[in-house]
């Protein structure tokens, strides 16, 4: 008998097609949004699943579940799962890393760029029929070239984004992470590591990259907003919740910084409606990683998970690997 999983949102016919091949499938191609009572419902006999970032695994879930093997997140990100909670019930997790890096990369470069040359503010004026005349500081923004770029949390997206301003655009590029990359690490993506508080108050363009945690919570508040140029944008692509999303608007209204780029937000798909209203925020609906190919290799990526693991006892890119040598 075929193992038993879970596709538990839409998903590409093709990779459908071929978890068909090794596992009894139930899909959700309506793409129905479940509660949590449904989504343990629906898991109920199943060893497998397939989530997306949207899918939140608890310590509740998995008690409910208890035929469940291995959650294959469609993301690098997986702040939805409890990990410690699915170590704890011997439950794999799996992500879909690097498959998505330099796609993510363009979209966190080409936000800071549309963000700080004021795109979709100035696209905004000229639908509404309001260009009637050239002016010489019409929505005039901040430069790219030249400028200093600030990158807080240097993993391989945040490396992608150093790359392309250090060697595409001749940007000064400084860093913050956890722990400092290794001289030739710096070296390959021309950026050189500086405290927080040098990131906040240096930066031109800050872009966020860090995955979230508990201790990334708001790690982008009031205090830091004021410490940075009132000229400077701010670009969160990393999770909604690592920049307090209130305290930016303010910020932004009050030109304690000039712009901001945001593709996540607390509370997503609800916008903070603060953010709504302001003019000098560039709005995208969590799509960094949004082409094509890059989500078909994501989502194959987590097919490969869930075959490799169920069908041969080894998972492509293990999350709690200790769970299966335990
Ligand atoms: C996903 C992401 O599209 O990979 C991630 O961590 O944020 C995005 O690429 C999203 O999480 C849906 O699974």
């Amino acid at each position: 008998m075929k193992p038993r999983i879970l596709v538990a949102r839409a998903v590409f016919p093709q990779v459908l097609t071929l978890l068909a091949q090794h596992f009894d499938v139930t899909a959700n191609q309506d793409d129905a949004l479940w509660s949590s009572a449904e989504l343990i419902q629906q898991l109920q006999g199943k060893q497998g699943v397939f989530t997306t970032g949207s899918e939140r695994i608890s310590q509740e879930l998995l008690a409910a579940c208890p035929d469940l093997k291995i959650c294959a997140n469609m993301a690098v990100g997986f702040n939805n799962f409890d990990l410690d909670a699915m170590t704890a019930a011997g439950v794999l997790g799996t992500n879909t890393p690097d498959v998505l890096t330099e796609t993510t990369a363009d979209f966190g470069f080409a936000l800071m760029m549309a963000t700080a040359r004021r795109m979709a503010e100035s696209e905004h004026f000229l639908r509404a029929g309001l260009w009637n005349r050239w002016r010489y500081d019409m929505f005039a923004g901040a430069e790219v070239h030249g400028s200093t770029l600030g990158i807080l949390g240097m993993g391989r997206i945040g490396q992608g984004i150093a790359r392309r301003g250090a060697f595409g655009f001749g940007m000064n590029v400084i860093y913050h992470n956890r722990s400092r990359l290794d001289a030739a690490t710096e070296a390959a993506c021309g950026a050189s590591y500086v405290s927080k508080q040098d990131l906040l108050q240096r930066s031109d363009h800050l872009v966020l990259v860090l995955p979230y945690s508990p201790e990334a919570h708001h790690v982008i508040g009031a205090t830091e907003l004021a410490q940075m140029k009132p000229t400077a944008s701010l670009v969160n692509i990393a999770r909604g919740g690592i920049v307090d999303d209130a305290a930016l608007a303010i910020a932004l209204k009050q030109g304690t910084i000039a712009a901001a780029g945001l593709d996540v937000f607390e509370g997503e798909p609800k916008v903070h409606p603060d953010l709504l209203s302001v003019p000098n925020v560039v709005l995208t609906p969590h799509i960094a990683s949004a082409t094509i190919p890059t989500r078909l290799a994501m989502a194959q990526l987590a097919a490969d998970n869930l075959i490799g693991f169920l069908v041969h006892g080894k998972a492509v890119t293990p999350l709690n690997p200790q769970v299966v040598s335990a």
